[in-house]
């Protein structure tokens, strides 16, 4: 069988690979400068015209886009193609405002099905695979994505959705699921309501994860590797770029972006001046083929670099490091700089400690505080109050001496932190009260 879904795109020398990008590139500005009066306007006001574009590096000269503008364009106004050539609408509401939506023509759609199949084709998947696909299944891309690439692959897919974990799991025993896909946190979710149930799963014929959606840290996905019995990837992708589809991880665990439809760069957050390979900054993607929703710059917040190694699985794309937060997810205590990922890593360090958590930001008096919700494994509960002490101590400090500030841990009852069927909410922000 063959290796590569689409060998020659997959494993094309680089500099053949940027020519093609660069036709993409000028057929796309040159596409969105005629029929979207939203980035002629914006052209116009950073002096540029799609004939700037000589050379690759040439797309720093551009302006970029922004979560902002897509909210006040909702539901059509970044739409390149006749209202009736659009095919599917998703949206994503984001945690505040208005929804932004993300558009296809059928040929978005069919570059969709074949970038998700070339990922699922990376990560072992096959014709005759049964694949559980337990993302939500509706507006949100994941649900949606992931059966099309299933689909394109030849796999039995089961449209589970997100929720509903105890039939999940009695689909997977009865069906013989192989593959599952859903967020690293549902994982979790399933394999502790498989441990409740007595349940093994490790004795399941599943044999892959496709995890995304929201960052997990790799002590987490060597967890779920454990509690499941499987091969755990990554897919990665946004609702502004397709969707999944964007990166996805090779059997070298390296997270290649498909890079024939999305032109990365990464960028200085602060000035977002353009920063060489292998340097940390904010992820900027620009569509490359995309017809309905083309997208120029699009500041993701996430944060990531890129690098440019010979891969063991010898793709040439270029791969993206795993993305630990969004500088949304930032949090300033006392002065310090703190991203959830820091914390999850480290309680992740702890056998007895559950891989369920919640950050609580909250106020003393005018000063920020930091709080640390975790739970423990039943047989740590047993131990006792002055044995929980000394854990909670002892994952304090180590919290101490990994971010530099001191974040107090709460070992808090089996159960209560709620338990996560999509992406996880870990940080609660209590500081609009003073206490
Ligand atoms: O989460 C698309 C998706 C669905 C990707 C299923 C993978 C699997 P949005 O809801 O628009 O789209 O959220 C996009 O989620 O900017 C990242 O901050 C975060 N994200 C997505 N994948 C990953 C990942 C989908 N693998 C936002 N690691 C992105 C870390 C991720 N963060």
């Amino acid at each position: 069988m063959k290796k590569y879904w689409d060998e020659k795109m997959e494993t094309m020398p680089v500099e053949e690979l940027h020519k093609v990008q660069l036709q993409h590139l000028r057929e796309t500005l040159e596409r969105v400068h005629t029929k979207v009066p939203f980035y002629q306007q914006a052209f116009e006001k950073a002096g540029v015209k799609p004939a700037d574009l000589e050379k690759l590096e040439d797309l720093a000269k551009f302006p970029f886009t922004v979560k902002n503008d897509l909210r006040d364009s909702y539901p059509l106004g970044l739409c390149a193609v006749p209202r009736n050539a659009l095919v599917r609408i998703h949206a994503s509401s984001g945690t505040t405002g208005k929804p932004i939506t993300g558009l296809y023509s059928a040929d978005d759609k069919e570059q969709w099905a074949e970038c998700m199949a070339r990922a699922m084709w990376a990560q072992g998947i096959r014709p005759g695979d049964i694949a559980q696909n337990a993302y939500g299944m509706g507006l949100f891309t994941g649900g949606l994505g992931f059966l099309l690439g299933f689909e394109r692959v030849g796999c039995g897919v089961v449209p589970s959705g997100a929720g509903m974990t105890e039939r999940q799991l009695l689909l997977m025993e009865d069906l013989g699921t192989t593959v599952i896909g859903c967020t690293p946190t549902y994982a979790l979710t399933i394999a502790e309501r498989a441990r409740v149930l007595g349940k093994d799963m490790r004795k399941l014929p599943l044999r892959v994860g496709c995890f995304g959606a929201e960052p997990w840290s790799l002590e987490m996905k060597k967890l779920i590797e454990e509690r499941m019995g499987i091969n755990a990837h990554e897919h990665y992708g946004l609702t502004e770029l397709m969707g999944p589809g964007v990166s996805f991880s090779c059997e070298a665990g390296a997270l290649h972006i498909n890079e024939d439809h999305v032109f990365a760069e990464v960028v200085d957050r602060e000035t977002g001046e353009p920063l060489p390979l292998g340097e940390q900054g904010e992820l900027i993607l620009t569509s490359l083929q995309r017809q309905a929703m083309p997208m120029i710059r699009y500041r993701t917040r996430d944060i990531s670099r890129l690098v440019r190694t010979e891969c063991p699985c010898g793709r040439t794309l270029v791969a993206m490091e795993k993305v630990t937060g969004r500088s949304d997810d930032m949090m300033v205590v006392s002065g310090v700089n703190v991203f959830p990922s820091q914390i999850e890593s480290v309680i992740m360090e702890f056998e007895e400690i559950e891989p369920h958590y919640e950050i609580h930001l909250f106020k003393k008096g005018y000063l920020d505080h930091i709080r640390v919700d975790v739970e423990v494994v039943p047989a740590a509960y047993e131990r006792g109050s002055k044995h929980l002490q000394s854990l909670s101590d002892k994952v304090a400090y180590r919290l101490h001496e990994l971010i530099g500030i001191t974040i107090p841990v709460a070992i808090v009852a089996q159960d209560t932190i709620p338990r996560s069927e999509g992406k996880a909410k870990r940080v609660i922000d209590e500081r609009g009260a003073i206490k």
